[in-house]
């Protein structure tokens, strides 16, 4: 798991981070990989679109728990674990959560510049695959 200093630096970073980050990851993921756009054949998926940027807020809420969370993952985030894995049945569920973790790490590399630190992004890494592990530990 996460070392205490990887922990000290998600937290520092995360202070810097927009709501805004979550939309661009989204619009990211749909980018580099079109079939993530069949979970939301219910949203308006165009640039700019403004459920996207409400869902990318709702992403980046779910990611600030999990920080403050970070030694309790899986009882934080149980009930989005649920709701992933019962209701949204996002499938193979660790394809498309590593996508939105890679496209996240952009956002956050092109935003933060210098700022993301070769430490960071490991830090990041290993943050985001835990979050994706919980995230999918309820599939099966
Ligand atoms: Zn998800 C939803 C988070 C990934 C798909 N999500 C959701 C929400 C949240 C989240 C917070 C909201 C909930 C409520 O409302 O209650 N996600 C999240 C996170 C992550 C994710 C944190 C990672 C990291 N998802 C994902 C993916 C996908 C998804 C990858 C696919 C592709 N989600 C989804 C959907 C939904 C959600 C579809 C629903 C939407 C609506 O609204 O409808």
């Amino acid at each position: 798991m996460l070392s205490a200093e990887e922990k000290k630096l998600i937290q520092s970073v995360w202070a810097k981070t927009q709501e805004d980050f979550g939309g661009e990851a989204l619009c990211r993921m749909f980018v580099s990989c079109p079939q993530t756009k069949t979970y939301f054949p219910h949203f308006d998926l165009s640039p700019g679109s403004a459920q996207v940027k409400a869902h990318g807020k709702k992403v980046m809420n779910a990611l600030s728990t999990a920080v403050k969370n970070v030694d309790n993952l899986s009882q934080a985030l149980s009930e989005l674990s649920n709701l992933h894995a019962y209701n949204l049945r996002v499938d193979p569920p660790c394809f498309p959560l590593q996508l939105l973790s890679q496209s996240l790490q952009v956002v956050l590399a092109v935003h933060l510049g210098k700022d993301y630190t070769p430490e960071v992004h490991s830090a990041f890494d290993k943050f985001l695959s835990a979050v994706a592990a919980v995230l999918s530990e309820k599939y099966r």
